[in-house]
């Protein structure tokens, strides 16, 4: 086996990676991290990915880390099926979109997601091991803002803009759908495989509705979860009992949640 993966079941951007790892039919060995329990703190874990975070490919010796990055390299070096437009013009699309993820929507979903997901699962830890956790995130500003909304929750600061960054993503991706099938183009490419785990995270949030006001979103994510590579890359690694948590922790904070996904 000559691809290692370092990964976690439900992050959004080990799911994207096991998309197109999936899709290439790329065998991979799996070295899950446990995010919750502070695996990506490890020391060991960051000398390979000093941001402390997954996921992480090592391929042939090569260590290899952001997974907008990881994407594009595997459809360098695994060029079969290919991923991305042969036209430059719809190339470019796909990386607006993938660039729009990176800089604003995924950073928005970490707030989102903790507000909500693993909250009660985090306030149940024991304080001096949450505040190690939060303490050992490197940069200072995503340490405030975890820590702000692990305690607030959905009434934290943070929460309305990040939504809205998030269903702002819904809009690019409901405008794009109008013109062509795939977010990547002509056939399932990087873009739709990056995308796919924001809209997924929203859903597993009970956060629905906003997917379901969105007819050609929907239609499209009915479309990629009927896919071959849908299965081993994502669903086989959800824990029910885990998705269950998010989605009961969605729908008690929906009353809140409801106004900005209808003002946005
Ligand atoms: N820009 C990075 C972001 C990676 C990232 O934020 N990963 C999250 C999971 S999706 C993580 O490991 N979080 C750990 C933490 O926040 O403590 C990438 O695309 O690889």
């Amino acid at each position: 086996m000559t691809l290692s993966l370092y990964h976690n079941a439900i992050s959004t951007c080990s799911q994207k990676v096991r998309l197109v790892l999936a899709q290439k039919g790329i065998a991979f060995e799996s070295q899950e991290v446990d995010l919750i329990g502070g695996g990506q703190h490890h020391a060991e874990y960051v000398k390979l990915n000093p941001n402390h975070v997954v996921p992480t490919i090592v391929h042939e010796g090569n260590v290899l880390i952001e997974s907008t990055l990881i994407n594009e390299y595997l459809d360098d070096a695994f060029p079969n099926p290919p991923m991305r437009a042969a036209d430059p013009v719809v190339r470019h699309a796909g990386r607006m979109i993938t660039k729009l993820l990176d800089q604003k929507v995924h950073p928005a979903t970490g707030v989102v997601t903790f507000a909500i997901g693993p909250r009660s699962m985090l306030l149940q830890q024991p304080e001096e091991i949450r505040e190690a956790n939060i303490n050992a995130i490197p940069d200072p500003a995503r340490r405030a803002t975890r820590r702000s909304v692990i305690e607030n929750g959905v009434k934290a600061p943070e929460f309305a803009g990040a939504l809205r960054a998030m269903l702002g993503l819904l809009d690019e991706a409901e405008a794009s759908l109008a013109s062509a099938a795939w977010l990547g183009g002509e056939r399932f490419g990087i873009a739709d495989a990056a995308v796919l785990p924001y809209v997924l995270r929203l859903d597993h949030l009970a956060i629905t509705p906003a997917i379901e006001a969105r007819p050609k979103l929907a239609d499209w994510y009915g479309r990629v979860q009927a896919l071959p590579a849908y299965e081993p890359a994502v669903t086989q690694w959800l824990a029910p009992p885990i998705v269950e948590m998010f989605r009961n922790n969605g729908q008690a904070v929906w009353a809140d949640v409801e106004p900005i996904t209808n003002d946005s």
